[in-house]
């Protein structure tokens, strides 16, 4: 199988080491090391549906001890739905694509003092022998690696608002021009410029399709107010979308973006009001760069009451069922 073929290859480039239990430390020895889990090997190696998790979310985008529980349960609906979770991060200088009870803990305790790793930050991470949450674009990297072709988070970084002259634009958004995984999120968050990033991933050649609905999601609400370059409906759907993206051999992502469900919505004046406090208190306080979105994620929170958190974490569980259904229905087309 596709899998299959890919496990071969990664076995040339890397030397992988299969344990799931130990941390382990990281010398010279073992550097260019990836540590796949047994159940994710399993699954691979048997073209089972496998869906990878990123695990910034963890790490920098909600707080202690609520990040570690939205994982386990993430965790526990992907399985449930007959897929197996992948979450991936980095620890102690090793990329880990499936972490156990214990890694998942660590990673969660570190919180904010874990290293916040995209595209740009995978070699120095790996080379200083550092622990970290992998945000959308690094998650990504990995996912493809190993041939995982479908990844779920809450939502995904984008084009920051001013981005046309700060020229913040979220190294997710290039990722998904160049890296062919399929990424299933609540949409753009209106901490960010919503046309803007459309626009730009329109430019990246991003397949984006909004689920059941024609209007881009805008996270903690169903709507954005800007109109979605396509709609799909199902599960079956989406994998058949994902099936010939990949024979086409288009190279590029997917992007399915699912409206948070109704009755989880954050009203929208809340939650514009919290954010607009939010992006004054950023720039007076010159936070920018990738400080900005956890900074903006968790002032979100406390202004909102925790609100906006209940929200985030109702999302990512409902995107992690839609996903698994995408994964088990890829793995019957694959068959
Ligand atoms: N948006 C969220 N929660 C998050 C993130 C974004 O609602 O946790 C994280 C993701 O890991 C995403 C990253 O890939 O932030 C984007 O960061 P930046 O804007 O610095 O590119
Ligand atoms: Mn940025």
């Amino acid at each position: 199988s596709n899998a299959l073929s890919r496990l071969a290859n990664l076995h040339r480039h890397f030397h992988i080491t299969k344990s799931s239990t130990k941390g382990g430390g990281n010398d010279n020895a073992t550097v260019g090391t990836i540590k796949i889990s047994q159940e994710v090997t399993t699954a691979l190696a048997n073209g089972k549906a496998v869906v990878a998790l990123e695990s910034t979310i963890i790490s920098h985008g909600m707080p202690y001890p609520q990040n570690l529980e939205t994982a386990k349960e993430v965790e526990t609906i992907v399985k449930e739905k007959g897929a197996v979770p992948a979450t991936i991060a980095i620890l102690e200088g090793i990329p880990c694509i499936g972490l156990n009870a214990e890694e998942l803990e660590r990673l969660a305790k570190l919180g904010t003092t874990a290293r916040k790793i995209a595209r740009r930050d995978i070699a120095h991470v790996v080379a200083t022998r550092g622990s970290g949450g992998t945000t959308v674009s690094a998650t990504m990297i990995f996912a493809s690696m190993v041939g995982i072709s479908i990844f779920v988070t809450g939502g995904i970084g984008g084009v920051h608002k001013h981005g046309e002259s700060s020229m913040d634009i979220s190294s997710d958004l290039t990722e998904l021009g160049r890296t062919p995984i399929t990424v299933v999120s609540a949409g753009v968050k209106s901490i960010l410029d919503i046309p803007r990033t459309l626009e730009y991933l329109e430019t990246q050649g991003v397949s984006v399709v909004a689920y059941q609905t024609d209007d881009f999601p805008a996270f903690f609400t169903e709507k954005s107010g800007c109109k979605a370059p396509s709609q799909l409906d199902t599960p079956e759907d989406c994998a058949r979308l994902i099936e010939v993206n990949r024979k086409l051999e288009l190279k590029s992502g997917i992007l399915i973006a699912i409206p948070i469900p109704k009755e989880h919505s954050v009203s929208g004046n809340i939650i514009e009001s919290a954010i607009q406090t939010a992006l004054r208190e950023a720039s007076d306080k010159g936070i920018t760069g990738s400080a900005e979105t956890p900074y903006l994620l968790s002032r979100v929170n406390e202004l909102t009451g925790g609100a906006s958190l209940e929200s985030n974490i109702a999302l990512v569980k409902n995107n992690a069922a839609v996903g698994a259904e995408i994964a088990v229905a890829l793995a019957q087309i694959q068959d």
